[in-house]
């Protein structure tokens, strides 16, 4: 029997921070997972190479079932973002193992295709409005079927979400920057550029839009029925996403279709939303919901219910994570869309092989496992190099929730 012979846990920053985990076995097997949690990274790093490194050794790669439980139900501490990323990247690290030895793509072992591709929305953004429109029809033109749209609120010192130069980078500044929030401005803002988008662009393509849990549940109400007549695929993160109830407020008053969980970890932190089908869309990832073993068992729960897939795909989540998602969604029935924004080309120089993007959809590889290589000597050339992401401060200065 093959047993896992060493774990490294491997730090990089080729335009953003990654921390990834490479399993090898003893009969020379590698596999990858990521373990990056924005900001925190070496929080993660940390858990691994102290905790759960010393652990692994000498175990049977192939028993990713009983790891994960181990991992999980020994700790004695359960959930939470840092515990979840880093038995996460075990987690996929063995998935990658086990695809290997049996030469087939992780999807295979997952029950294979339920669909050709896996549809994925961009992000178009823009200083002003007219920005924003220009962005909408770069993206069409590009093939994409889905668009998340953000513009910045007049006079607000840097909006959320919105990019800056060539490409959309939220964790940009060694420390984090401190952007302004009014929620007047944007409620009386936002529902226009909207109805601009579709008024200039039609409706035959998914519209999004993400408002970063800067809403109460009463004002979340409101902004969804103020765009019903745009016809949203969703809105995202309405409020807060740790209080699951909240939902139930902001569900009695609009058809505005909801998705929430990008922060969310674990079955437990999604169980009222989906049981109380509050929520129409669940954003948890491979990465920071421990891994295929646990989505899935969100994604087998969420199915149950009516609600469909939508996991997170920002810049922090490595593009083993893309590769680990697409396998994902190409195979559970009840897949909605994938968030995909893409990297830097220096990240695609140290993860070799992402999967291919071809009319608005990702398809995974072919190749046996996850289809990513870790070029060492590309990430040597990208030190770690921290990045935040920003803090919003109301008018009067105080902190806002987000
Ligand atoms: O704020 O990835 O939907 N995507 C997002 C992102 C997240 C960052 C945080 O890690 O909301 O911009
Ligand atoms: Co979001």
């Amino acid at each position: 029997m093959a047993t896992i012979e060493r774990v490294e846990v491997l730090v990089t920053s080729p335009g953003r921070n990654f921390v990834t985990v490479r399993v090898t076995t003893s009969d020379g097997v590698t596999g990858l997972g990521d373990a990056t949690l924005n900001g925190r990274e070496l929080a993660v790093a940390s858990y691994l190479r102290d905790h759960l490194v010393p652990l692994l050794i000498g175990r049977d790669p192939a028993r990713i079932e009983d790891t994960w439980q181990y991992l999980y139900k020994g700790a004695y501490w359960r959930r939470g973002p840092v515990t979840m990323t880093a038995i996460a990247a075990i987690d996929v690290a063995l998935w990658d193992i086990k695809g290997k030895q049996a030469g087939l793509p992780v999807y295979q072992l997952l029950g294979g295709r339920s669909r050709d591709g896996v549809l994925v929305y961009c992000h178009a953004s823009g200083g002003s409005v007219d920005e924003l429109l220009d962005d909408v029809a770069a993206y069409t033109e590009k093939g994409f079927k889905a668009i998340r749209a953000q513009a910045a609120v007049p006079g607000l010192s840097g909006s959320y979400g919105v990019r800056k130069g060539t490409f959309y980078e939220p964790a940009s500044t060694a420390l984090p920057d401190e952007q302004a929030w009014s929620t007047e401005a944007y409620l009386d803002f936002a529902p226009g550029y909207l109805g601009k988008v579709r008024e200039k662009f039609g409706f035959g393509f998914h519209l999004l839009h993400d408002v970063h849990h800067r809403l109460t549940p009463i004002e979340a109400a409101r902004f969804g029925r103020s765009v019903e007549d745009v016809r949203l695929f969703w809105m995202e993160d309405p409020t807060p996403a740790e209080n699951q109830e909240a939902f139930r407020l902001i569900r009695q008053h609009t058809t505005t279709p909801i998705a929430t969980g990008e922060v969310l970890n674990s079955i437990w932190d999604v169980q009222t939303l989906i049981t109380e089908q509050l929520i129409d869309y669940v954003r948890t990832t491979v990465v920071h919901a421990g891994g295929i073993t646990h989505l899935r068992r969100i994604f087998d729960l969420a199915a149950l219910y009516h609600v469909r897939t939508g996991s997170h795909g920002a810049t922090d989540l490595s593009p083993v994570t893309t590769a680990a998602a697409v396998a994902v969604d190409i195979s559970v029935p009840n897949f909605g869309i994938q968030e995909h924004m893409g990297h830097t080309p220096e990240t695609y120089e140290v993860f070799r092989g992402t999967p291919r993007l071809e009319d608005g959809m990702l398809l995974p590889s072919e190749e046996p496992g996850l289809g990513i290589e870790y070029d060492d000597e590309a990430a040597a050339r990208f030190p770690y190099d921290p990045k935040y992401l920003p803090v919003a401060r109301r008018l009067d200065g105080s902190v806002h929730d987000w």
